[in-house]
């Protein structure tokens, strides 16, 4: 029987992904060129993992022998964020980490494709984020948005609220087209017009070109994926920022046609957002474990996480949170997090608390601290 493509479509959206589009591995169009020169800049700071295996990447057939065709899937997680005061957390991070609520919507769009086109296991791979493939290149490929200004796979339905997965299938699949054949011809941003609002409002100026993001200079990049000390000059632009940033994408006019989440494969966490900084910066262990288990923000760790809450107690200027400062500025907490604690108590001008600080032991991320610009 002949493939009916539009029936394969909606049995894998019923599954609770929001848009399924198709496209050939041939299809592939700037984005491995765009990617090697993104990796040739340095653009991807810390991030090492990228640079190994390129090829692998740039290409699915290098990742699964046979591939012919891919299936790029898109989950909407817009909007609903009636945030009113407290520290920013991006949006994804307030859900159930996506990486796990996706899953099963996997496992399950395997199924079908064993059962309509007669495939077995070793047949087609999903990815969900952590596999190499350049997730929004495909996605762009197979027309479920474009490649904005700031990066971001833009979806006309949904704006810029979209989780991205794929499945590389050995068998051949009709290619949907791109949302506009222009796309192809012309550079990243092209449906952006002449709008630049997200590269205006990066507080951090991160965006280096249309496309283009320096991570060296992204908040997301350094509140989530940097393990160390954040650099000094990018600290009071981090603003309320305690996890990962949306700024680029929440200015992005596209977002007037975003919708409110509706899959069964997004699983909101609210009482995330309710914590307050105080409570953040006096977490335990054992606290962080229970109110973080199952989010994308555990893996950031609690030393991470009070590392960025006390940037943002600093720049919020929130001064009667000096004592729970003070406390991590001294040991037991370790270095990284008493360095930025100290570069917050110097920021809120807590000259008492600094004096007071036991330096048990001279390390020199933390002295190096108590000197120079703040
Ligand atoms: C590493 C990474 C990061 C890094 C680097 C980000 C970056 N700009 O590369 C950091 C930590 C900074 C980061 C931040 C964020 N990330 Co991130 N990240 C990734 C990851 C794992 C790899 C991205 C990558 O390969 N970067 C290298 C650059 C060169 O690739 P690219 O930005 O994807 O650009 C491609 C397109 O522009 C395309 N392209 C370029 N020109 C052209 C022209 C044409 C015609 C075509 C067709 C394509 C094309 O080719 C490029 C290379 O392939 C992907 C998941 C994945 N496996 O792809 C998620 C992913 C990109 N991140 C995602 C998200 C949600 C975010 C954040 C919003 C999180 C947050 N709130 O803090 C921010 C957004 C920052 C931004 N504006 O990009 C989503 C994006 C969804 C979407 N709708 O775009 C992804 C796809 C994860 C997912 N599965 O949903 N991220």
């Amino acid at each position: 029987m002949p493939l009916d493509i539009e029936n394969l479509r909606d049995r894998i959206s019923g599954l609770g992904f929001d848009v399924v589009r198709f496209v050939s591995v041939e299809d592939e169009a700037a984005g491995g060129a765009a990617f090697r020169a993104w990796l040739a800049e340095g653009n991807h700071a810390d991030m090492h993992w990228l640079e190994k295996t390129p090829e692998r990447r740039i290409d699915p057939r290098n990742v699964l022998a046979g591939a012919k065709s891919l299936i790029m899937l898109g989950v909407n997680y817009g909007p609903k964020t009636d945030r009113s005061e407290g520290p920013i957390w991006a949006r994804y991070a307030v859900n159930r980490d996506y990486h796990d609520t996706l899953k099963p919507g996997l496992i399950a769009a395997g199924k079908v494709l064993e059962d309509e086109l007669s495939l077995s296991s070793k047949d087609y791979r999903y990815y969900v984020d952590t596999g190499p493939l350049l997730e929004r290149n495909w996605a762009t490929a197979a027309g479920l948005g474009f490649t904005g200004k700031n990066a971001m796979l833009i979806s006309r339905e949904y704006g810029n609220w979209l989780f991205l997965a794929g499945i590389l299938v050995g068998a051949e699949l009709p290619s949907d087209p791109p949302v506009s054949r222009k796309v192809e011809s012309v550079p990243v941003g092209s449906l952006c017009g002449s709008c630049t609002a997200c590269v205006d409002a990066c507080p951090t100026d991160a965006l280096i070109g249309p496309g283009v993001l320096d991570a060296r200079r992204c908040i997301s990049y350094q509140t989530i994926e940097n393990k160390g000390i954040i650099p000094r000059e990018l600290r009071a632009a981090i603003g309320s920022r305690i996890y990962g940033c949306d700024i680029c994408a929440e200015v992005c006019p596209w977002n007037r046609f975003a919708q409110d989440a509706k899959s069964g494969l997004i699983e909101a966490r609210p009482q995330i957002d309710t914590l307050n900084l105080k409570e953040i910066l006096q977490l335990t262990p054992e606290l962080f474990a229970a109110v973080f288990k199952g989010t994308p923000i555990k893996r950031l760790k609690l030393r991470g996480l009070l590392r960025n809450a006390c940037l943002v107690a600093a720049n919020e200027e929130r001064r009667e949170l000096i004592p729970e400062l003070s406390e991590l500025a001294n040991e037991p907490a370790e270095a990284m997090v008493r360095a930025h604690a100290v570069w917050a108590l110097r920021r809120l001008g807590a000259n008492d608390a600094l004096s007071s600080i036991r330096l048990i032991e001279t390390d020199a991320t933390v002295l190096a601290e108590f000197d120079g610009p703040i």
